[in-house]
């Protein structure tokens, strides 16, 4: 073992294993600590974007995408993990894209949000400039810590990991996706139209989360490969479907962003195309089709079966 990363990481034979509770807790610290340590202090110079960049970072969040990592980086690893600082890498990687898509998302050029993770938008917080430099930074620091995960990883790797995560983030995938999105206002959208959108705009990091752990320490066969592709394809979708549920369902205090917000920008979303007991079923029907995935995958898919249970039941 060579970091406390990889201490939480061993497998039952040498260290007790923690319930998925405490796992996705543990995990949850890991990745906020790593990417303390990895954003510029808020003193450093230009501190008002640090400051940004903490604040947008730091504050809260699920985390659901570096447990992701995580989580497949058991499978990769068969649950001996040698080299935690690649997963570390790769964790921090996709929470800074993700909050990078928050920051801009919520601007008012975007979806024009004050709300985020309970706290004011950074643009509210600080302004619109550096919301969108915010942004801009994130993207570059993700990529930067991407490409030095650790002395072990080859540079192959290295350059795979950097290219999933830049096709995922751009006009293919999440970029792409939102483009689609706010073209979308006002639209009567099919469903196979909504669906594309969903798994570009989310789906994609999701995916390249699953991808990045599962490819830390080996590469996939063709036959887990695509067992891998079933499983992202599933939990991305469940991951958006879930969400229009909790717009319509939940209250803005416990989602921590404006509820209902969909609606009112009259944009087209899972429930309004469905119905809401269509959305539910279906959401129920993808969770089966990743356990499904990952009964095909076999290996140590504990965690990542206990995330596909997670996203799909999610309440917040
Ligand atoms: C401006 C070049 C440019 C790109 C912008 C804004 C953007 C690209 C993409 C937005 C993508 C986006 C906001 C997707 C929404 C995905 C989603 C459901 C986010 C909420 O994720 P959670 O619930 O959030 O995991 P937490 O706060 O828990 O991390």
């Amino acid at each position: 073992m060579t970091s406390a990363a990889g201490a939480r990481l061993q497998p039952a034979h040498r260290a007790a294993p923690l319930d998925d509770a405490a796992w996705m807790q543990t995990m949850r610290t890991q990745v906020e600590q790593v990417l303390d340590r990895m954003l510029p202090p808020g003193e450093m110079l230009p501190q008002r974007l640090h400051a940004a960049m903490r604040y947008a970072t730091l504050g809260g969040g699920k985390r659901v995408r570096a447990m992701l990592v995580y989580a497949a980086g058991e499978w990769s690893y068969a649950g001996a993990v040698d080299d935690a600082a690649a997963l570390d890498a790769a964790a921090a990687a996709v929470e800074m894209i993700h909050a990078y898509s928050l920051v801009h998302d919520d601007m008012p050029c975007m979806d024009d949000d004050a709300l985020r993770r309970g706290r004011p938008t950074v643009h509210v917080a600080f302004d619109e400039a550096t919301a969108l430099l915010v942004g801009d930074a994130l993207q570059s620091l993700a990529f930067e810590v991407l490409s030095a995960p650790s002395p072990q990883a080859s540079a192959a790797r290295t350059v795979e990991a950097i290219s999933l995560l830049a096709t995922a983030s751009g006009s293919h995938g999440m970029a792409g996706g939102q483009a689609i999105d706010l073209a979308s206002v006002g639209q009567a959208l099919a469903w196979h139209e909504l669906e594309t959108m969903h798994r570009a705009k989310t789906g994609a990091l999701l995916r390249a989360s699953v991808l990045l752990g599962a490819t830390a320490a080996r590469s996939a066969s063709e036959r887990e490969r695509a067992a891998l592709e079933r499983f992202t394809a599933a939990i991305g979708l469940a991951f958006q479907v879930v969400d229009d549920v909790l717009d319509v369902e939940t209250d803005t205090a416990t989602l921590g962003k404006t509820a209902g917000k969909d609606a009112m920008h009259d944009k087209p979303t899972v429930v309004s195309v469905l119905g809401l007991g269509e959305a539910k079923a279906l959401a129920k029907r993808l969770r089966d089709e990743a356990e499904a995935a990952l009964d095909a995958l076999g290996g140590e898919v504990g965690r990542l079966r206990h995330l596909a249970a997670f996203i799909t039941a999610r309440t917040s």
